[in-house]
Formats: structure tokens, C-alpha cells, sequence
């Protein structure tokens, strides 16, 4: 079995973005790299079309209210498996799931219920390169605003 080079697309969600450093050095003990990085925020008309697969879903409206509540920090990371090593690295969607498996993953150390759980992974190549366009469109015209500060202001 031949490992590939994959790219992801992983961000930390807004009350988790204190916790860039403990994301950097997750990433980087995995050996992931992180391509590109920026500071952006979503208002929940991006929000919607960005998770437009949970279109109907109950979930959605805590969701989009929870994602646009301040800025959110995007990466793209690259390396063999990255979509599901990244994945495992946040483990799963409900943190109290995770710390219940006495899982050292992100979710687990940082995630706070099964909304607020503090990180997103694209989940597969197609929805990589999806969500990769959405947060650094390849035209290099950005959709988000960009962040200076935590206020989210632009
Ligand atoms: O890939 P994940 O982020 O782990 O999960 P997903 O793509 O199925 O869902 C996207 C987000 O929606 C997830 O990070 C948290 C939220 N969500 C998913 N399932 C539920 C949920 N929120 C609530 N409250 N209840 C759910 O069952």
C-alpha cells in the first residue's frame, strides 16, 4: 500500500482559537505541514454554503451560529493521509465521546460539547479540494475577510 501526499483542509473553530499553539504542535509532532494559514471570519451566508451537505439537518442552525460567532483560524495541511490523519488527530464529532475513550485527539483536550467542538477536517479528497477553494481560492481573491485582531473587525 503506497501512501499518498494528500491536502486537507482543517480549521480551529472561534473559541478554540486560543488554542494555536497546541494546534501548531499537534500538527507538527504528526508531521503534517502546514501550507497556508490565515485569520478570517464567516457570516452565516458562508457558513450555509460552506456545510451545505447539512442543508435540512437539526444541527444547522447552532452550527452556523456557533462558526460565525468570531474568527475562525484555516489551514491547509499537507502530507501522506493528511485528510484522515488530521481527522484522527481532532478525533471524534462529540468530545465527550472522545475524552470517554481517553483520547488524547483535540476534540478531546479542547472541544466542549458536540456543537461547540472546536475543529473542522475535510473528510474527504473531494470535500478537501472543496473546502481548500473556499478558505484560499486558487484565483487568490478571497471570498472571507480577513482578520487583523480577535474582535473579528474589518
Ligand atoms: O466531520 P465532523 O465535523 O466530525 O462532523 P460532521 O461533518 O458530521 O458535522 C459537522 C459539524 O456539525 C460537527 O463538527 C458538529 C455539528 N454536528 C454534527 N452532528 C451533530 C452536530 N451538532 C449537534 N448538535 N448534533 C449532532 O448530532
Amino acid at each position: 500500500l503506497v501512501n499518498k501526499l494528500e491536502k486537507t483542509l482543517g480549521y480551529i473553530k472561534p473559541d478554540a482559537c486560543d488554542k494555536l499553539g497546541d494546534v501548531v504542535e499537534a500538527i507538527s509532532e504528526r508531521g503534517l505541514l502546514i501550507a497556508k494559514m490565515r485569520l478570517c471570519r464567516m457570516n452565516q451566508n458562508d457558513a450555509s454554503t460552506f456545510y451545505e451537505e447539512h442543508k435540512g439537518k437539526s444541527f444547522l442552525r447552532d452550527l452556523l451560529n456557533y462558526v460565525t460567532e468570531g474568527p475562525v483560524v484555516a489551514f491547509e495541511l499537507v502530507g501522506e493521509n493528511a485528510i484522515n490523519r488530521w481527522r484522527e488527530l481532532i478525533g471524534p464529532t462529540d468530545p465527550s465521546k472522545a475524552r470517554a475513550e481517553a483520547s488524547t485527539s483535540l476534540r478531546a483536550r479542547f472541544g466542549k460539547d458536540v456543537t461547540h467542538n472546536g475543529f473542522h477536517g475535510s473528510d474527504s479528497p473531494a470535500s478537501a479540494a472543496r473546502e481548500i477553494e473556499f478558505f484560499f481560492p486558487s484565483s487568490g481573491r478571497y471570498m472571507l475577510p480577513n482578520c487583523v485582531c480577535g474582535t473579528g473587525s474589518t
